[in-house]
């Protein structure tokens, strides 16, 4: 048996947080634990899809997918959410809505390595003023202050960080 939680990914575009999140859910999966994925692909389209990049639109986005992932979790799944979540207050509301299953993963890559790794062109876009109110660039990311999992994507593989993850969710005694 597992305990149900959250795994909060947080950090930049181009992070590596879902390509994180899908390796974690892969060794979840091996080891009989039920898991999803909430991330931009199966949230922004569907259930948000009303929403944009605004600071009103994030916070709105980052409020619908915490009470989703709490729901998730009430019916015993563990949950990792995938989103950049840039401000801490709407991150502190989902540690507080889901109390002691809270589980904030920031990935953490320097935006100088997402930029040049750009995989989507967004950044590049950003600069050239072609999007507005990008993070990192013309919209605000607040780090962190103490995270249960800290990840340094430039200085470990996604295995490496993956691998992080798990250990600590045996460390918590999650699996
Ligand atoms: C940030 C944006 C923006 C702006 C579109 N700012 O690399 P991606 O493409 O796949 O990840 C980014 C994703 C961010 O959506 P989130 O729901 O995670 O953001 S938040 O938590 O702040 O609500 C990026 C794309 O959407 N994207 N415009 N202006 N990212």
């Amino acid at each position: 048996g597992h305990r149900s939680v959250l795994l909060w990914y947080t950090g930049l575009s181009g992070s590596g947080k879902s390509t994180i999140a899908n390796a974690v859910d892969v060794k979840l999966y091996q080891l009989g634990v039920h898991s999803y994925v909430l991330d931009g692909d199966n949230v922004r389209h569907g259930l948000n899809g009303d929403l944009g990049f605004s600071n009103h639109d994030r916070v709105e986005n980052i409020r619908r997918i915490s009470e989703v992932a709490k729901l998730m979790v009430d019916a015993g799944l563990v949950v990792s959410t995938a989103f950049i979540s840039p401000f801490i207050h709407d991150r502190v509301q989902a540690r507080k809505l889901l109390g002691e299953r809270f589980i904030e993963v920031f990935v953490d890559t320097p935006l100088s390595v997402c930029e040049a790794r750009d995989p989507k062109g967004l950044y590049q876009k950003a600069r050239g003023g072609e999007i507005k109110h990008f993070t990192g660039i013309d919209s605000a990311y607040e780090i962190p202050n103490s995270p249960e999992v800290h990840l340094k994507t430039d200085q470990y593989s996604i295995e490496q960080c993956a691998q992080q993850v798990v250990a600590a969710l045996v460390e918590k005694q999650v699996i």
